[in-house]
Order: C-alpha cells, then structure tokens, then sequence
C-alpha cells in the first residue's frame, strides 16, 4: 500500500471532520508540524522511515537520483533507526536495565536523531519537482507568505539572498531554515548546525535547505552555493504556504 496516499487520504478525512466543526472558533489550530508523517508505528511504538511524495530521479537535474537515494534510504533510514535506538535506551535506564550513567549519552542521541528524522521529512515535502517535469517547484512564494516574507525580510529578493548565504554559511554540517516565531509573529531565517543545534524554542519551521556534504556532493563537490541555487527550482513554495497557513491559524 502507498504510504504517501494513506496519509493523504487521512488527512482530507480530518479535515473534513474538522470542517464539521467550523462553529467552533476556540479550537486549537492544527499545528504546521501535525500533518507531517513521521511514520510512528502505534503498535511497536516505532518510527519507520516513509516514503518520498515522488520519484528518486524527480528533482533531477537539481538534485541527482543517486544523491536522493543514498540520502534517503542510508541518511534519513539511519536517522530513524538511531531515534528509536535512543528511545529504547532511555526507556531501559528508566527501568533500571542499564546504567545510568549513560543517559546523558542517549540524550544527545535522541535530540539528534529525532532532529534528523523530522528535518528529513520536512525536507523532502518542502520540495517538488520543477515545472518542466510536472511538479510545482520553483518560482517565487505568493498570496500572504509573499507579503509576510516582504514585511520582514524587505523583498523576495532580499529574503532569497538571506536564506542561501545563511545556509551557504553553515559551518560544517547543518541546514538553513526559514521559520515562524509565533510570539511576535515574524518571519526569520536561522542557521542549525548538524541536526538539532542553535535552533531557539518556539521556531516552527517553514522551509529547510540540507548542506550536509550528503545532500549534494555527488554532483556539487565543494560547490554548496550552486546546489542552493539549484535547490531554488524544487522549493514547493504551495506546501510552504500551508506550513505557514497552520502556524498562523
Ligand atoms: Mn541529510
């Protein structure tokens, strides 16, 4: 069965349920992050690695088949497979079934590999193929995301040079992130290094560019700049839109 059309196929039965419930303004807004399928298995209380929403070669000539393949089925799988490792350490010190000493270690072991997981799957929704190969990637944010960016960036363009030189910039290994600070309700562009550091409490992420060296080394080498301007064409600026709809609900 396809686990993308399952969930989608869940998502427009909730919504439907949710429309029903028009007359209650008071309801909690659904979260940007409580659609995305991180693949937690009720049963064994397991995360499993989802599918991708389109093909590995799709985002080609951006991003290359090989380069999709080996990031999702060995980085993000690994990332999945170290956050339940985490969690199953930490449940077996709660119990007293392994030395304590050690939680510290599977601590940091938990926040980076749930960062992993979940900033994979924002990843790769948060892009689309371009338009000459059917998808929707690419072009320029419009409707209130447009304005909103243009408020608190200055313009597009603007906001465009911000989000590849913060990413550009990353030392090591990390992402760039566009999110919402639903406190003052502003738009920022933030830098996290590897998958979990220097991102501040509260920031709903929007859009989120890879450099680690496995998201574009194969085609790019040391040529990250490129790869952000490639990583330009593939942006699903509709699913972004959406993100930002549910942050700001
Ligand atoms: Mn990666």
């Amino acid at each position: 069965m396809n686990t993308n059309l399952t969930r989608r196929q869940a998502i427009t039965t909730m919504s439907a349920a949710t429309a029903g419930l028009a007359g209650l303004a008071s309801i909690a807004p659904a979260s940007t992050l409580a659609t995305l399928n991180l693949g937690f298995d009720e049963s064994t209380s397991e995360y499993t690695l989802p599918d991708l929403p389109y093909a590995y070669k799709a985002l080609s000539p951006h991003i290359d088949p090989i380069t999709m393949t080996i990031h999702h089925t060995k980085h993000h799988a690994g990332y999945v497979k170290g956050l339940n490792k985490a969690l199953k350490q930490l449940h077996a010190i709660r119990s007293e079934k392994a030395d304590p000493g050690t939680l510290q270690h599977w601590q940091r072991q938990l926040a980076f590999h749930a960062g992993g997981h979940i900033n994979h799957t924002l990843f790769w929704e948060g892009m689309s193929p371009d338009k000459n190969n059917g998808g929707v990637g690419g072009g320029d944010p419009t409707g209130s995301l447009a304005k909103a960016i243009t408020r608190d960036f200055g313009s597009i363009e603007k906001f465009n040079w911000q989000f590849k030189a913060a990413a550009k910039s990353v030392e090591g290994s990390g992402w760039g992130w566009l999110i919402y600070e639903p406190i003052s309700k502003r738009l920022m562009i933030t830098q996290m290094q590897n998958q979990q550091d220097m991102m501040f409490a509260g920031a709903i992420p929007l859009l989120g560019v890879d450099v680690w060296e496995h998201a574009y080394y194969l085609s790019y080498q040391n040529r990250r700049g490129d790869y952000l301007n490639a990583f330009m064409n593939i942006i699903n600026w509709p699913e972004i839109q959406r993100r930002y709809n549910a942050a700001t609900t």
